[in-house]
């Protein structure tokens, strides 16, 4: 986990800004809001509430209660978040997927083909750049961006801050566009009410197998890109098999975000999201 990867003991700074916004507006956060482990084998306690106990060697034992720690703190915030949504009767989406996957192109997509009939809010994830962000501002919806900086996933503390700066509507849409990236996103529960995750058929049709968390964590799974599936070798049953025995609750759809064809599923699946949601 992250841990290992080495993001979460990262400095990098994190910034969060609306397209457009002068840079003294941006928040910008140093470090994770993560705990950081300051300890050499004392119990001492966190601004999490959560304390390390007489962990005596700087091995893996050590590691693993850190990563609890992390994981730990970030449930909590995550459950702010899920609490929020539901006062204020906000659907919010997860999307993860490896990075050019086409995630920015579906939620384009979805924006244009939607928005009369759904208020949409999204957050953008992603190290640098301000480039998803200025996409989706082009299509009129209210947009934050956070930069992770080093860091290779968005956290529950990250989406906490930037939906104070979106200031969400009641009876509305939340689309969250993670880092892109398999492994890291798949960990931190952001508070969503469903997880998206998405591949694409020039990525190989063994990435649930060697990728399984994510998709063992995910409602939904869009495969995308099938305008291609005449040039790759990508076989989408195999796909869904591996998925499936992965997952047997998960839910396909297969589209081309680039020609549309296969999105209607999709739109349909989005909008009975919004069903429950009293305006
Ligand atoms: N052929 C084809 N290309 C696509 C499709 N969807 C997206 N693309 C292309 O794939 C590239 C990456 O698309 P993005 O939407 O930026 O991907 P992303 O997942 O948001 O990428 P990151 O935010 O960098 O992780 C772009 O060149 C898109 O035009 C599709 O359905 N078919
Ligand atoms: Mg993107």
């Amino acid at each position: 986990m992250c841990g290992t990867c080495g993001c979460s003991d990262s400095n990098g700074g994190v910034v969060i800004r609306r397209p457009g916004e002068p840079e003294e507006l941006a928040i910008h956060d140093h470090g994770h809001g993560h705990s950081h482990d300051h300890g050499h084998g004392h119990s001492h306690d966190h601004p999490t509430g959560l304390s390390h106990h007489h962990v005596h060697d700087h091995g893996k034992s050590r590691e693993i209660q850190l990563e609890q720690d992390i994981l730990a703190h970030n449930n909590l915030l995550a459950e702010r978040n899920r609490g929020f949504f539901e006062a204020m009767n906000v659907v919010a989406l997860n999307f993860i997927s490896s990075p050019g996957a086409g995630k920015t192109t579906l939620l384009e997509k979805t924006i244009e083909a939607l928005k009369k009939k759904v208020k949409f809010f999204v957050i953008e994830g992603d190290q640098q750049t301000m480039n998803d962000a200025e996409r989706i501002d082009a299509t009129g919806v209210p947009v934050v961006q956070i930069n992770t900086g080093s860091g290779c996933h968005l956290d529950a503390g990250m989406i906490n801050r930037a939906m104070k700066k979106l200031e969400l509507a009641p009876a509305s849409m939340l689309l969250i566009e993670n880092v892109g990236n398999l492994v890291c996103p798949a960990l931190f529960d952001l508070g969503e009410a469903q997880r998206v995750v998405m591949i694409s058929v020039t990525e190989g049709d063994d990435k649930p197998v060697k990728y399984p968390t994510i998709f063992q964590k995910a409602d939904i799974c869009i495969i995308n890109k099938t305008d291609l599936l005449p040039y790759v070798q990508f076989d989408v049953e195999k796909t869904k098999q591996f998925a499936l025995r992965i997952n047997p609750r998960l839910q396909f759809y297969e589209v081309s975000a680039t020609t549309d064809d296969g999105m209607r599923g999709w739109y349909e699946w989005l909008q009975s999201q919004m069903n429950n949601v009293k305006p």
